[in-house]
Order: structure tokens, then C-alpha cells, then sequence
């Protein structure tokens, strides 16, 4: 099969999905081609049935924008000719399921759409009133839809008042790749017998940043503990004043982004997730896998990847007296930790291993080529 693959090349779960499956996709002997404004972060710059097609931007005076929307469509309908594409995959539906859409008008080469919507495409991006009705085109029109948790697909057909199926596929982990830390040493994130707890995250407001911070300051009263902060985005600086607030600068560590969170997440006696919102929660699926409980809140998906008091333990997003005192029941037991951590490594193995999905979407592939449209 010739795959086009469209997603956001930035550190993040949609691109990360995207990536990782066209890997698998072209490992498997597939043709898979990555459009995007730059090479999506987990992309090896050579691999075998990968292509990297560049959406380049489109800068005249006039334009006081990039057209990126344009630019992506051009390309879409250039790669679906130049490589006679079967199926076009759009990771986040604004714009990019869009862009695929006016592809397929104007292409003279038919192609099959599926969609995947990630999340905030639909809980956040989507209610944006003037592109509610260009989101619900996006689906409607779509070969095939998939989401990643029964939550997202519920809150989808409600909002949009969509008819048409929306299949679940989970998001998947590589337990090969995420798998539990050898026991290496880790001072350089904590001092001897000081407990690391860790966030990833992009520090957008969905996330809570703040509330990472309210755990964390009240965890430090309870024990020695180092909060490990990875990633980047626009909440780092409030989340700096409210650690002066604290008076708990010294024991926050700033490691900023990491591509490759599978060195630095076995680190992690806990890993910390006080999300608003989350469609899935791909850091503790990641964190599962590796063998590390996680405590977060309880929204969206995250009850679909995560089982409380099985895997770690949940919350709502601002009862951080609760949370806090999850992290440190964690960190005082290393029975209860070892419990938890087996546990969800091997609840990620059996429910979101990376065959098991990749052959899901596989098939959506298939159908969609035979069902015509
Ligand atoms: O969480 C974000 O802000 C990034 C966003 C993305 O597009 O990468 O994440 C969404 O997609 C991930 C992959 O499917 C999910 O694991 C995240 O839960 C989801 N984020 C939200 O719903 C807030």
C-alpha cells in the first residue's frame, strides 16, 4: 500500500502517533510518505519505504499568513500524483483532514481518507465556533474516522452530532523501547536518596501546569523529593513563580526537551499528570511501560489507559491534597510501587501493544480501499 501520512512534526502525541506508525507501516513493507512542515521529531532521517515530503510555506507581502493550509493541500495532491498514493492518513482534523479534502477535489488520482482525531482537534480547536462546521466536514467526509478513546468518540458524535462510525484504535507504546531503567545511576537529577518525580508535558494550560507544582510542594513536606520537569511550552513561566512562591526552586529541575523520553522516564519514581483534559495520555501509557506508576487526574480517556490503585492512582485534576498524598504513599512503599509498576507494564503490553494497533489500522486501510466511498 502507498500511505500518505499528514500530522504536526512537533514534540507531541498526535505526531508521535503518526510517526511511529509509519514506521511500523513501512517496516512492514508499506510505502509510506510523511507530509509535514518539517521532519516530525521521531523520524530517523533514512529508512527504508520512508519518505519525507516538506509543505513548504507560501511568504508573499500581500499574504499577512503562510498559507500552510494551501501549502499542505498542494503537496498532498502532488505526492498523491507523483507516487500514486492509495490512502491518505490526516493525524488532527484542523486543518489537516480539511487539506485532504480539497486534495481529493482536485486531484485526478482517487484516494481514500481516514481521519484520526487526537483530542484537542475536537475538545478545544473544534469548539472554535467558525471552524465547527469545517471540523464536522472533516469527519463527515472521511473514508473512516478513528479516535483514540471511547471518551473522545462519544464526545465527538455528541458535539458534532456526527452519524457516521467512529472507530476506537488506542494509542500504542514499544515495549521494546519503553521498558523499565537498568538501575543506572541518576544523579544527575536527584541526590542520593532523594525520590524523582517527574511531568512531561507541553506546559499548555490542558495540562495543569500549576497543579503539577501544588502536588509537588506538598509531597516535598511529606518527603526528599526532586521534581523532574520535561518539555517546553508557554506555562514554564508561571510554573517558575509559583516555585519561588513555594520556595522549592532548588529542588526543581528544568531538563526542557527531550526527543527521546524513553532515557529519561525509567528515571522516575513517579510520573505526575494533573490534565484538564486528555483524549488518551500518551506519557502514561509511556510511563506504564517502563514500569513506573503514574498519578493523575481522572478526565477524558485517561480512566481508559490508567487503573486506579492497579497501574497508579487518580484523582480529580485540583484535589492535589489527594494526589500529592498518592505520590507519597508511592515513594514511602516500595511494595505498593513495585505492584504498580509490574502491573502497568504489563497491562501496556497486553492492551496497547504496538502490533496489535498497527493491524487495526491496517485494516481500517483495507476496508476503506474496498468500500469504495
Ligand atoms: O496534549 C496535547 O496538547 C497534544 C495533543 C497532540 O495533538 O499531540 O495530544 C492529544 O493527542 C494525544 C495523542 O493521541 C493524546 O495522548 C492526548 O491525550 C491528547 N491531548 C489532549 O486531549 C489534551
Amino acid at each position: 500500500m502507498k500511505i500518505g501520512m499528514i500530522c504536526y512534526p512537533s514534540i507531541g502525541g498526535s505526531g508521535l502517533v503518526a510517526t511511529e506508525l509509519g514506521k511500523s507501516l513501512a517496516e512492514c513493507g508499506h510505502q509510506v510518505h510523511f507530509i509535514s512542515y518539517t521532519v516530525p521529531f521521531k523520524l530517523a532521517p533514512f529508512a527504508n519505504n520512508i519518505y519525507f515530503h516538506s509543505v513548504d510555506p507560501i511568504n508573499y507581502p500581500l499574504f499577512n499568513q503562510n498559507l500552510y493550509t494551501f501549502s499542505l493541500t498542494a503537496k498532498i495532491v502532488d505526492v498523491v500524483a507523483d507516487y500514486e498514493l492509495d490512502v491518505v492518513h490526516a493525524h488532527y482534523s484542523i486543518p489537516h483532514s480539511l487539506c485532504a479534502h480539497l486534495a481529493r477535489e482536485i486531484s485526478t488520482r482517487d484516494f481514500k481518507i481516514i481521519t484520526t482525531l487526537h483530542g484537542t482537534d475536537v475538545t478545544i480547536v473544534g469548539q472554535n465556533k467558525p471552524l465547527y462546521s469545517l471540523n464536522k466536514y472533516g469527519i463527515e467526509k472521511s473514508d473512516l474516522v478513528t479516535t483514540v478513546s471511547n471518551f473522545q468518540k462519544d464526545h465527538t458524535i455528541k458535539y458534532f452530532g456526527i452519524s457516521n462510525e467512529i472507530e476506537v484504535i488506542y494509542n500504542f507504546v514499544d515495549s521494546d523501547v519503553f521498558k523499565p531503567g537498568n538501575g543506572s545511576p541518576t544523579s544527575c537529577l536527584a541526590v542520593p536518596g532523594e525520590k524523582i518525580i517527574m511531568h512531561v508535558s507541553n506546559f499548555r494550560p490542558p495540562k495543569n501546569p500549576l497543579g503539577v507544582i501544588e502536588i509537588f510542594a506538598r509531597v516535598r513536606e511529606k518527603l526528599s523529593a526532586k521534581l523532574v520537569l520535561v518539555g517546553d511550552g508557554p506555562g514554564l513561566g508561571e510554573i517558575k513563580n509559583k516555585c519561588r512562591e513555594y520556595d522549592i526552586c532548588d529542588h526543581v529541575c528544568f531538563v526542557g526537551k527531550v526527543d527521546n523520553v524513553e532515557t529519561i522516564i525509567p528515571m522516575a519514581d513517579c510520573v505526575i499528570q494533573p490534565s484538564f483534559r486528555e483524549a488518551f495520555g500518551m506519557v502514561l501509557l509511556e510511563s506504564m511501560a517502563c514500569q513506573v506508576p503514574t498519578v493523575s487526574s481522572d478526565v477524558d480517556g485517561i480512566l481508559e489507559v490508567v487503573r486506579h490503585n492497579e497501574t497508579g492512582f487518580v484523582a480529580g485534576p485540583k484535589q492535589y491534597d489527594e494526589l500529592a498524598s498518592h505520590v507519597v504513599e508511592i515513594c514511602s512503599d516500595s511494595n505498593l510501587a513495585k505492584r504498580l509498576g509490574t502491573a502497568g507494564r504489563d497491562r501496556a503490553i497486553a492492551e496497547f501493544g504496538k502490533d496489535k494497533i498497527v493491524s487495526r489500522y491496517l485494516d481500517c486501510y483495507e476496508r476503506a480501499l474496498n468500500n469504495g466511498y
